[in-house]
């Protein structure tokens, strides 16, 4: 068993390898897929057998409270920058002076987060952040998550430290940000940016899911080996199972150097990655120790900086965006200008406290850039040309959409409109009120809504309960059949429990849980309405924010109006007590359910858990009865195991709740 693993283990990291570092998979996905599938599946079955490398550690899970400091082994130092062509020849000339015959290197500077890598017996034990150079901060759990760094390398080495830049790929930047406006969340600012966020992320899980990359440029230290270059010591780094950025040339005069430094210049814009200069290094490692450091940066090496194009315009206007989830992005209109070969007359502000920090002003003369090369920016304002003439930005009280009030929520820099039938967010609400866990309207697919809402038939939740069979007949070519059966599912809908209808107004911060205890402790929809924050935030698993949430939800009219309209229409607002006929065999039983499920998902679950007279708790205590987890189960799971307490599967939660 343990040699098959190792093997498959083996096999999957190869894969791995060829398909990242190599960009030459040897494989088909669905080929690898399977062998992963396999892996995992004896990794399940001995959970004793997991090593270290095997691929499945890859996806992260663990949550920390904090990062811990690392004290570098070696400085990580800085670089000095240099903003010419002269800057780089006196670089050259002070080199020469101590060693005439030296060589340079000349590499991307990419532009993302220095980190350090270090590795006992060839296994990937820590990495940490540059931090201040001599102490950063301990992420593991989330490097181990990047694509390209081994977790073992292909070399036998006792001791070794790498330092290498970790960045987020253009495109995936770009996908991300698209996905946090989607779902309501501020966007980054640049590549860097998004990279170093999800560095800090305490739960390795999301840092997962941000596909960084890395490059590794330097051998901190090494145990047994000795290189005399840097483009040996690169060579080895290769050999090792680094991605490093491929160039063995080596340039005895510094003219050459420079080439190669206008060249990437030329050709930077095209890279998957960001770069924001060059970095020009001595190629011998005695001769960087003959020339030695200053206290901040080497003396062997340099950054050449490009200077990022940027034009000069005045902000005509500030106007909103609002987003899908009710965000109001504030975005600034300026003159056009062409920059890096497009015209740009538009940049996103972010959100106000962007603005108060840039100090940008409607009629400010600014630097226009972009970042990454993609996105226009606001790099800073031209206070000196102020005129007088400026005047302050403020966000609107009521959504230039819809008219609604608009919100600001404690701690949070978005600001939201507070009316969910809003039409920029009709779209959204009514896909998430019409969904299988909400009130479960079968047939009503986003494309259906977004067809209804085109039409004018539905502009918020409430409308869908006055819709007729003609309405819909023509309606996506739906036909009388399938109109009928929407009808039919629209009407069964209106006996659904408080809970789901609670859970289906998409209130920010209700998830089905939170929408169970609320309906099962009020009753029905007046009681909530009339209830305040505090009186809501006594039932167990509500917080305050929740609370609140809630709370300004149900003082909007526009949104009180919808609920009359959902009565009026014959919708259920009471609580249905569906344990009926279900015994009490968790009476007094507190069980945490945590991670994946197989089949249910974690509300099912936790819904059975209290039909059946439990408490399903989110926390792990010494009160805790028993914890069902599933894949991926993180904090929670430990902290069971650490208090002794009971952990079982679906399967075995499966029999306990069968008749
Ligand atoms: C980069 C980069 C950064 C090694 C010793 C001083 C600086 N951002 O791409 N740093 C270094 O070198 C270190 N090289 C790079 N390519």
């Amino acid at each position: 068993m343990n040699k098959e693993y190792e093997e498959l283990k083996n096999l999957l990291n190869k894969y791995s390898y060829e398909y990242y570092v190599l960009d030459k998979p040897t494989v088909t996905d669905y080929e690898y897929d399977m062998l992963l599938r396999k892996l995992i599946k004896m990794e399940e079955e001995n959970p004793d057998i997991i090593a270290s490398d095997s691929p499945s550690q890859k996806v992260g899970g663990k949550i920390l409270k904090g990062f811990e400091s690392v004290v570098h082994n070696v400085k990580m130092q800085s670089l000095q920058d240099a903003f010419g062509a002269d800057e780089i020849r006196d670089f050259d000339r002070r080199v020469k002076a101590v060693c005439p015959n030296a060589e340079y290197t000349v590499e991307p500077k990419i532009d993302g987060l220095s980190v350090s890598l270090e590795y006992e017996n060839s296994l990937f034990v820590r990495g940490s952040t540059r931090g201040d150079g001599m102490v950063g901060e301990d992420v593991t759990n989330n490097l181990k998550t990047v694509k390209t760094i081994p977790l073992r390398l292909n070399v036998p080495v006792q001791r070794l430290e790498v330092r290498g830049e970790v960045f987020m790929p253009k495109k995936s930047f770009e996908k991300l940000n698209a996905e946090r406006e989607e779902a309501g969340e501020t966007s980054f600012a640049n590549p860097r940016n998004a990279a170093a966020g999800s560095l800090r992320q305490l739960d390795s899980s999301i840092a997962a899911k941000r596909n960084l990359d890395i490059f590794i440029f330097n051998v901190q230290s090494v145990s047994g080996m000795e290189f005399k270059t840097h483009l040996e010591s690169l060579e080895f780094l290769k050999k090792a199972g680094f991605k490093v950025i491929d160039d063995n040339t080596a340039y005895s005069d510094i003219e050459g150097a420079l080439e190669r430094i206008k060249e990437i210049g030329d050709e930077r814009r095209k890279y998957y990655y960001d770069t924001d200069g060059a970095v020009i290094k001595v190629n011998s490692l005695l001769h960087r120790e003959l020339l030695g450091e200053t206290t901040k940066v080497p003396r062997w090496a340099i950054a050449f900086k490009y200077p990022a194009e940027q034009k000069e315009t005045t902000i005509k206007n500030i106007f909103i965006n609002v987003g899908r989830t009710g965000v109001l992005t504030p975005a600034a209109e300026f003159e056009t200008v062409s920059i890096a070969g497009t015209n740009v007359s538009k940049a996103t502000l972010h959100n106000l406290d962007y603005i108060r920090q840039k100090d940008i002003k409607i009629g400010d003369k600014v630097l226009i850039q972009k970042a990454g090369d993609i996105i226009p920016e606001v790099v800073k304002v031209l206070s000196e040309k102020r005129t007088g003439e400026e005047f302050e930005f403020n966000m609107p009280e009521n959504c230039p959409v819809c008219g609604a009030p608009v919100h600001r929520e404690e701690g949070e820099a978005a600001y939201r409109c507070t009316n969910f039938a809003c039409p920029a967010q009709a779209v959204r609400t009514i896909i998430h009120f019409v969904s299988r866990n909400a009130m479960d309207i079968e047939g009503m697919g986003p494309s259906v809504v977004q067809k209804l809402i085109d039409e004018k038939l539905i502009s918020n939740s409430a409308d869908i309960y006055t819709l007729n069979k003609d309405d819909l007949v023509n309606i996506d070519k739906l036909g009388e059949k399938s109109a009928q059966n929407l009808i039919n599912a629209i009407e069964k809908s209106k006996n659904n429990c408080l809970s789901r209808l609670l859970f289906g107004l998409g209130i920010r911060h209700i998830g089905q849980s939170a929408a169970r205890s609320t309906a099962k402790h009020f009753k029905n929809i007046d009681n909530i309405i009339s209830a305040s924050a505090e009186e809501i935030a006594e039932i167990d698993d509500i917080g305050m924010i929740m609370a609140r949430s809630l709370r300004s939800f149900f003082d909007e009219e526009q949104n009180l109006k919808i609920i009359d309209a959902f009565k009026a229409a014959n919708v259920n607002t009471e609580y249905i007590d569906e344990s009926a006929g279900f015994d009490n065999r968790f009476a007094g039983k507190t069980i945490v359910v945590t991670g994946t499920l197989e089949t249910l998902k974690r509300a099912e679950a936790e819904d059975l858990i209290e039909k059946y007279g439990g408490k399903a708790a989110k926390s792990v205590s010494k009160n805790t009865s028993f914890v069902l987890a599933g894949e991926s189960a993180g904090s929670k799971l430990e902290k069971a195991q650490k208090l002794g307490i009971k952990v079982i599967d679906e399967t075995e939660f499966l029999k306990m709740v069968e008749n």
